[in-house]
């Protein structure tokens, strides 16, 4: 008959317990953020932040003023794909449209 009893090796059971906190790493955030120009008609900026960021007219119109009084606001917090995808959306849609609207992104 075999018995599953490991050899004993003089020890006991003296290490030490180490638990690791399960590491769960939260991707990076980025701020997406809208530039102030001279020349962008309000009415296309407010289009803008309605039609890629979701916002209420009421909404946009606030933002849109807030970068028209202060020259830069904060318009959306992603992932550095959306966020990457949102910049594309508004130079292009600006640029179509001849306006000189920048958007850019930052590491939150
Ligand atoms: N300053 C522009 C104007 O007076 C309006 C404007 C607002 C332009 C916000 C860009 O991101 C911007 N027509």
């Amino acid at each position: 008959m075999m018995t599953d009893t490991p050899p004993d090796d003089g020890e006991g059971d003296v290490g030490v317990a180490v638990q690791t906190k399960p590491k769960t790493k939260r991707p990076p955030l980025y701020k997406v953020l809208l530039l102030n120009d001279d020349y962008t008609p309000m009415e296309f900026v407010v289009h803008v932040l309605e039609r890629f960021f979701g916002m209420t007219h009421a909404q946009a119109f606030e933002v849109m003023l807030t970068v028209h009084k202060k020259g830069v606001a904060v318009v959306g917090v992603f992932s550095h794909e959306i966020a990457e995808t949102k910049v594309g959306q508004v130079m292009d849609f600006a640029r179509r449209h001849q306006h000189p609207l920048q958007c850019t992104m930052e590491k939150e």
